[in-house]
């Protein structure tokens, strides 16, 4: 499936415009992409990371990484997922990365969602639904899941994100209404992000192949 995710990150090379400071997601997709941008990168300004992991692999690149305080809207961010529905909604956060992915997404006009075809689902959920959390809010956050959702929130033990919070993964969910699913879940208290991109969902999707499938 790689040849697959290089193909996507490849193709999203595209969407590049001389000057651009790039909006740049997390994961093993967005890793071929990073490669790319880096064999083009006189012509961009910059980028804007979704966490630690990019930011390493756009310096080695010799990218500038940019905070997004400083540059202001950008024109086009570029992100993986780990399922897209045929309406372009995303489960993200399987790299824990979802907050400031979700972040940065919101503030770009155009969201690129670089895929392999394994992602695509007709109903999202059977990925376990990432949601990041305040660490002393974890089982207080369960609790409501499980009562609010009947999914089956399991703590991602060992893992701290880039804010210093937990992420809880919800499994058994078949999210009908991923809109109504992500504004239940913000409403809880203690919930930092939910790692579905629904309300805002990807703008353009490429799926890896030969040749790649632009939705
Ligand atoms: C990131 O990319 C995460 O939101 C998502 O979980 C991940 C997909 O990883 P990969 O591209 O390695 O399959 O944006």
């Amino acid at each position: 499936m790689s040849e697959a995710k290089r193909l996507a990150g490849e193709k999203a090379i595209d969407y590049i415009e001389d000057g651009m400071i790039v909006g740049v997601g997390t994961g093993s997709t967005v890793a071929y992409f990073i490669d790319a941008l880096g064999r083009i990168k006189d012509r961009i300004r910059g980028a804007v990371s979704s966490s630690q992991q990019s930011t390493q692999r756009l310096q080695m690149h010799g990218i500038e990484v940019l905070d997004l305080n400083a540059t202001g809207p950008l024109s086009l961010y570029v992100d993986g997922a780990d399922e897209c529905d045929p309406h372009k909604r995303l489960i993200k956060g399987g790299g824990a990365a979802l907050t400031r992915e979700k972040i940065i997404a919101e503030a770009s006009e155009k969201f690129v969602c670089i895929i392999d075809p394994a992602k695509r689902v007709d109903v999202l959920g059977r990925f376990p639904l990432p949601v990041e959390v305040i660490p002393m809010a974890r089982s207080l956050v369960a609790r409501q899941i499980l009562a609010k959702t009947g999914g089956h929130p399991v703590w991602r033990d060992g893992v701290v994100t880039d804010n210093g919070n937990v992420v809880l993964d919800v499994h058994n969910l078949s999210i009908t209404d991923p809109v109504a699913m992500e504004a239940l879940l913000n409403q809880i208290p203690g919930v930092v992000s939910v790692g579905l991109f629904a309300r805002r969902p990807a703008d353009v999707v490429i799926v890896g192949g030969e040749p790649p499938l632009v939705l």
